[in-house]
């Protein structure tokens, strides 16, 4: 049976499977009829069609559906950083930024930059489109930041598709581009600390399937807790980017704790511990034009690396820091195209491009090249319109709250959930008063999910700091709270506050060394084993890696899967609003095998409550029943 199923493949007989193909496809083992891909897709759309996509249901709605069109790739085959690294390794690319003299450009639409507009929401068609015009149209860009962060879970958990394809197809699509990732050290691509060989899995695969710079950090700056993920970046060859994660000001003398002294040392036990590159990432834009002047030129001139900074626009003020990170010699920048920029994403790419031509920092990017992917941009972006939920415009306030760019958007978002909305910016003010409460911590993922996770706590039950430190009061405190003063994301500098720490912890000792160390390794085979049995299908190492940073959330992906099939070819539109009679689309749900799918009426629901759905698959009629959960 296995042999009928395969010879009848349809990958198979287009002469397009790879050995990977027989691990990839389930529908291979499954020897009683099952559904064939084409029919999960039209249950897909029938199934949205009629009730909605959860997601996007109540919220506003795109005025247009047309499908974006990318720029033409004009000349491809350009050569770029990729061949660097691909013929002379990871320190050679660092030499080679240290020795050019125009400021190099890291572009973060495909990651940071959605993420922090658009809760992460932009789905891999839209970025694999438009992929073959960065190769050919921008070949002097540093790297294509597009995986890592908040993208890995969301595919998986609300998208419907696998992030391990996303990085293929992309990285195949740019073989000329380094392609970049965020990654949390010791917590991965999660929330949580891994046990030390999942990381390294975790590493070896992302280096595997296509990852070429790993930005690298911990949420707490301690590089006791980064070193296992930089040492595995090293060990696979690929660009190690230690990071330095930005916070409190170091031109205010009330700020001592985060001074200039604390990054320098910061900076050179990262280059110490084996950086490449040195990486500043500012995520919540708190770094100000002059402070920038100042930590740029003592990071060069005492760390000696060469640098990579990385910050938001929240303030608005993020291309006078640029300029001026640039102006004190800073080698590369992360920034967004143009549609995905500013608020609290990155800087406008093509204007920090115009705004250094004709000086000694001239990018030398094709500033037409840039406009025709923002156009591009600018029309995917208006078909999450549901996902919108950032800033109208600049907000000062930033320097109160100190809230990662990458966070707000998901903190909004869950304070609209909790009924909160109105009293957003006294979640602000909280969260600030959170982080002196906590002892002034670097705020970032997944550190900032604490600080989130406490304000909203406090604001929802009105809780002030005095009430919450008050040892006569009794409290009961969010669980990341627990785990995070127990020592589990690892040492903030100085410590936890010892008196908000015994309370939260009520007399349990704390872990004061690497939380990883106290993480028993993971059996990968035996847990191999134990998931394809759960969940019914063969997993690979990808899906492995998957299912060991977010068990839960993976194992949810996989019965939709099982039900839905390849969704992510569909049409961004179609995904989250289904079809009208009369629509046809195509989806390619193998490389050269497309499906053309119109849509023709839907019927009435039924006594048992379902609806029928009618439409034509490559020209044959098909009828599909769903339920109408209305
Ligand atoms: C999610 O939000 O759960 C992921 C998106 C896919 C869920 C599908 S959409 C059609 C069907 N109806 C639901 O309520 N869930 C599934
Ligand atoms: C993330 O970890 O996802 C971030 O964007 C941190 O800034
Ligand atoms: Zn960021």
């Amino acid at each position: 049976a296995f042999v009928e199923n395969l010879l009848k493949h349809p990958t198979f007989l287009s002469n397009e499977y790879t050995t990977k193909f027989i691990d990839e496809t389930p529908d291979l083992f499954d020897f009683s009829p099952r559904k064939d891909r084409a029919t999960k897709i039209l249950t897909y759309i029938a199934d949205i069609t009629v009730n909605g996509h959860p997601e996007t249901t109540g919220r506003a709605k795109p005025a247009d559906v047309r499908i974006p069109k990318p720029p033409l790739a004009i000349a491809a085959g350009a050569e770029g950083t990729k061949q660097i690294l691909d013929a002379h390794g990871p320190q050679a690319v660092a030499d080679w930024m240290a020795a050019q003299p125009q400021l190099l450009l890291t572009d973060t639409t495909m990651r940071d930059g959605h993420q922090s507009l658009l809760a992460t929401r932009m789905r891999s068609i839209d970025m694999i489109r438009v992929a073959p015009a960065y190769s050919a149209n921008l070949p002097q860009l540093f790297s294509v930041e597009c995986w890592g962060g908040a993208t890995f879970d969301v595919a998986y958990r609300f998208l419907q598709e696998c992030p391990w394809q996303r990085l293929r197809d992309l990285r195949k699509a740019m073989p000329n581009i380094l392609t970049q990732m965020l990654l949390r050290g010791a917590n991965g691509v999660g929330y949580t600390t891994y046990p030390d060989n999942v990381v390294k899995f975790f590493v070896k695969q992302a280096a595997e399937t296509g990852v070429d710079v790993f930005r690298v950090f911990d949420s707490l700056n301690w590089v006791e807790n980064m070193r296992l993920a930089m040492d595995a970046v090293l060990e696979n060859n690929k660009v190690c980017e230690g990071t330095i994660c930005y916070t409190g000001d170091i031109l205010n003398p009330d700020r001592a704790k985060y001074d200039l002294k604390y990054y320098v040392a910061m900076g050179k036990e990262l280059r110490d511990a084996g950086s490449h590159v040195l990486g500043l990432k500012d995520m919540a834009g708190l770094l100000k034009p002059a402070a920038a002047r100042v930590l740029i030129k003592a990071l060069k001139e005492e760390v000696g690396l060469p640098i990579h900074f990385h910050t938001h626009d929240t303030s608005g003020i993020a291309g006078a820091t640029i300029l001026a990170a640039a102006d004190a010699g800073v080698d590369a920048v992360d920034a967004a195209m143009d549609a995905f920029s500013g608020g609290t994403s990155q800087a406008c790419l093509g204007s920090v491009v115009e705004a250094l031509r004709h000086t000694d920092r001239d990018t030398g990017l094709d500033i037409g090249a840039i406009r025709a992917i923002s156009e591009y941009w600018e029309q995917v972006r208006a078909q999450y319109v549901a996902f919108e939920s950032g800033l109208a415009a600049p907000a000062s306030e930033v320097y109160l709250h100190e809230m990662p760019g990458g966070q707000f958007t998901n903190l909004k978002a869950q304070a609209r959930s909790m009924g909160l909305e109105e009293r957003w910016h006294e979640v602000a003010q909280m969260y600030a008063e959170v982080n002196q409460m906590f002892g002034d911590i670097v705020k970032v993922t997944p550190s900032s999910k604490v600080v989130g996770d406490m304000a909203l706590m406090m604001v929802s039950q009105n809780l002030t700091r005095e009430h919450v430190e008050d040892p006569a009061q009794e409290v009961s405190f969010p669980d990341s709270v627990v785990d995070m003063m127990k020592g589990n994301l690892g040492q903030p500098p100085g410590g936890w506050p010892k008196a908000l720490q015994s309370k939260v912890l009520r007399g349990e000792n704390p872990m004061t060394d690497r939380p990883g160390a106290h993480a028993a390794p993971v059996d990968l085979e035996a847990r191999r084993i134990e998931l394809e049995a759960e969940l019914g299908s063969k997993l690979d190492d990808e899906d492995l890696n998957g299912a060991l940073m977010y068990p839960k959330v993976f194992a949810d992906y996989t019965k939709r899967h099982e039900l839905y099939g390849p969704v992510r070819t569909l049409p961004t539109p179609v995904f989250f609003y289904g079809m009208a009679p009369g629509d046809e689309i195509e989806s390619e749900i193998d490389p050269g095998k497309t499906l053309e799918i119109r849509m023709q009426a839907a019927g009435e629901t039924n006594e048992e409550g379902e609806v029928k759905v009618f439409f034509e698959l490559n020209g044959q009629p098909r009828v599909i029943r769903v339920p109408d959960r209305h």
